[in-house]
């Protein structure tokens, strides 16, 4: 029996996205979800419990960042990542061959693995298949990622079809290395960048591998919608029914919205985190800089339809002053509401699939938030 499993209850009429249960060691979770990142062992600025309050279900972490700081080693002493930052639901980690390419320069790509410099300090390192899988089963998430190549956008047909096979080999070297099968799922990621061809002889040589999920890497990395939109329409039939399918670093209301309609069921991104950071929140009616001069005498919530904790007891007003001073609780306040916002939307999103709506429901967001307009 693997240590993940989707339970598919529903599909909705209008469009055929799903609604699902996805079971983990560390409970269960409704699906389509959206998972907050939490890079270095935590959620920038929130505490597990504000999370819970908030609904948040499976967390990110990065197998790359833990791996260089603290080191697996001392999160394994401490009783597994879990245990160590105190989080006890559901905990999925990225492989660390997505960071490797965006973080680190001087990489070399060769079929045991990739020579890079640390981004900290530049010393050299290198992580290959067996590496990603030893340092994950010592982080003991519950879902697991493949190692994988993410090409640049865009790529050469000629480059993407051998880092695609190079994928393929290195996913099974990763499920021979697994050393805790029976309490950490691992998926396989689909690389193929724009070309449908090799979307589908990678979906096919990982679902021949039988991985307990599937993730679509490679999208939202500088290509135009239409192609991601197209890409996913492509390549989730090619995948089982009865299996999780997680669309990787992707976190726009739009993108999320799309992304479920195309028969997705888990997203993550840096997105609602990020960009609170930076006094930029997520309302109903579109993204709103909060952190603007024009806000100064707005005693209004961030957003009037969101009961949130921010919205509830805090002003525009407030909140510009707290970011605009560089005070902490700003911060805090911003990525609370961000989280809620993107969680709350997926709640929506599972009630439309529910009544079989979700088509009416994205007109009507759409509308609201802005994207219909010229
Ligand atoms: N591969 C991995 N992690 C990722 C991606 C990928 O392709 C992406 C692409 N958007 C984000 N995170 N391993
Ligand atoms: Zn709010």
């Amino acid at each position: 029996m693997s240590a993940i499993r989707y339970e598919l209850i529903k599909t909705d009429k209008q469009t055929g996205a799903r609604l699902g249960i996805l079971h983990t060691p560390h409970g269960s979770y409704e699906t389509p979800m959206f998972m907050p990142v939490g890079t270095l062992a935590t959620v920038k600025t929130m505490s597990p419990e504000e999370l819970k309050e908030i609904g948040a279900g499976v967390i990110l972490s990065n197998t790359y960042h833990l791996w260089l700081r603290p080191g697996h080693d001392i999160v394994k002493e401490a009783g597994g990542l879990h245990q160590f930052m105190n989080w006890d639901q559901a905990i999925l980690t990225d492989s660390g061959g997505f960071q490797v390419f965006s973080l680190s320069e001087f990489r070399k790509i060769e079929e045991e693995g990739v020579h890079f410099r640390n981004h900290l300090n530049g010393d050299k390192l290198f992580l290959s298949p067996e590496i990603s899988m030893e340092v994950q089963n010592a982080l003991g998430s519950d879902i697991m990622m493949a190692f994988d190549e993410c090409p640049p956008y865009p790529a050469e047909y000629d480059y993407m079809k051998k880092s695609v096979e190079r994928t393929s080999r290195w996913a099974e070297r990763c499920l021979k290395a697994h050393k805790r099968p029976k309490d950490q799922g691992l998926f396989g990621i689909v690389q193929g960048g724009e070309y449908e061809d090799l979307r589908k002889q990678s979906a096919e040589d990982l679902v021949s591998l039988d991985f307990p999920g599937y993730a679509v890497g490679g999208l939202s990395v500088g290509e135009p919608k239409e192609t991601m939109n197209r890409m996913l329409e492509f390549t989730t039939p090619l995948l089982p029914a009865d299996k999780p399918r997680y669309l990787m670093g992707v976190g726009s209301p739009d993108s999320l919205i799309d992304g479920a309609i195309r028969g997705i069921d888990m997203f993550d991104c840096v997105l609602p985190t990020r960009i609170a950071r930076n006094g930029t929140v997520m309302t109903s009616s579109g993204r709103l800089v909060v952190k603007n001069a024009k806000y100064a005498r707005d005693f209004c919530p961030l957003d009037e339809h969101c009961d949130c904790y921010t919205c509830r007891n805090y002003s525009r007003a407030y909140i510009r002053h707290l970011i605009h001073t560089n005070e902490i609780l700003g911060f805090r306040l911003c990525t609370y509401h961000n989280l809620h916002f993107l969680i709350q939307l997926m709640e929506r999103v599972r009630q439309a699939i529910r009544e079989d709506c979700l088509m009416d429901f994205r007109e009507q967001f759409f509308e609201q938030y802005g994207f219909n307009k010229p």
